[in-house]
């Protein structure tokens, strides 16, 4: 007998949602609390090549399903890890925040519940984070004598500076959703029941903007946050010229002078 193949999950752990205008990608291995491993990493992958030959999305909503965000990697899986291992997981997972990084539409992290460790790291390469009172965040892989691999000592410290980096790591404390909202890690803090309807409230939102020039906008954002100022004005000053080549800055400037609202073509 042939099994069905569910097109909208993803590596059996990674599910799409869509919707009219964006989509919700879920991490599905509740009984572990969503913990990355392998699978996990390639069906997020195999998530944003689907999305990205999807013209109508303009915005992604990451989240877990069950009780938690994601509790980190899967310690199961790595326990046994040689150095070399190690690296190579580390390296798959990098790449594929990257990737979520640098995504054609902003990604927004739905947090609820656990987000630590490569949990929150996965959060930390998504644009926005927003939290439920519930959440629990934080970089506990001190406690098990290794660093982080997926990001945060550098997300984190790009994020936060380097004092509430360092604070973090070292201490590997997690943080209730009040105490990340005053630190920075997350940026709004909602009551649980609404936390979707919020993150899906900001995606509508999104989706409403001309969608080159939010691309744009994340483009010059990503690719200051690497350079120096100097530089970072003249990715601005690129993309703020080019932005006149586009249908977005026609149709939004001739809206605006007839008094209605720019109904913006999608991408
Ligand atoms: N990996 C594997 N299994 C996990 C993980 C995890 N990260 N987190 C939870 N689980 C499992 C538990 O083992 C348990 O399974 P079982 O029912 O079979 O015993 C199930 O999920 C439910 O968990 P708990 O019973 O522990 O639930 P509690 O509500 O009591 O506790 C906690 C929740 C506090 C979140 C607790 O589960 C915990 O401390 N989890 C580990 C958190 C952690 O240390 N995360 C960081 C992991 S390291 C990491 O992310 C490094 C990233 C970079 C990797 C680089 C590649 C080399």
């Amino acid at each position: 007998m042939s099994t069905a193949v569910e097109p909208n999950v993803f590596h059996g752990f990674v599910h799409i949602e869509k919707k009219e205008k964006y989509a919700i990608i879920s991490i599905d291995r509740p009984g572990v609390l969503n913990a990355i491993n392998r699978d996990v990493l390639l069906g997020l992958s195999k998530a944003l090549d689907a999305l990205s030959q999807d013209s109508s999305i303009s915005c992604v909503i990451l989240t877990g399903k069950g009780k938690a965000f994601v509790a980190g990697a899967d310690i199961k899986e790595m326990m046994d890890f040689t150095a070399t291992q190690a690296k190579e997981f580390s390296a798959m997972g990098q790449a594929v925040f990257s990737r979520i990084e640098q995504f054609s539409v902003p990604v927004i992290a739905a947090i609820h519940g656990f987000a630590l460790g490569g949990g929150y790291e996965l959060a930390l390469a998504c644009d926005i984070r927003i939290a439920s009172q519930k959440a629990k965040v934080g970089q506990p892989e001190v406690n098990l004598g290794v660093t982080p691999g997926f990001g945060a000592t550098q997300r984190l410290l790009r994020l936060v500076g380097p004092s509430k980096a360092k604070y973090l790591l070292f201490t590997g404390e997690i943080l209730n959703a009040e105490k990340a909202l005053h630190f920075g890690l997350v940026d709004e803090v909602v009551e649980e029941e609404k936390l979707l309807a919020r993150c899906e409230e900001i995606a509508l939102m999104i989706s409403q903007k001309g969608p080159m020039a939010v691309s744009f906008c994340k483009q010059a954002v990503e690719k200051g946050m690497q350079t120096s100022l100097a530089v970072g004005l003249e990715i601005e000053n690129n993309l703020f010229g080019l932005s006149f080549s586009t249908q977005d800055q026609k149709e939004g400037m001739r809206a605006f002078l007839e008094k209605r609202n720019p109904v913006f073509q999608k991408k």
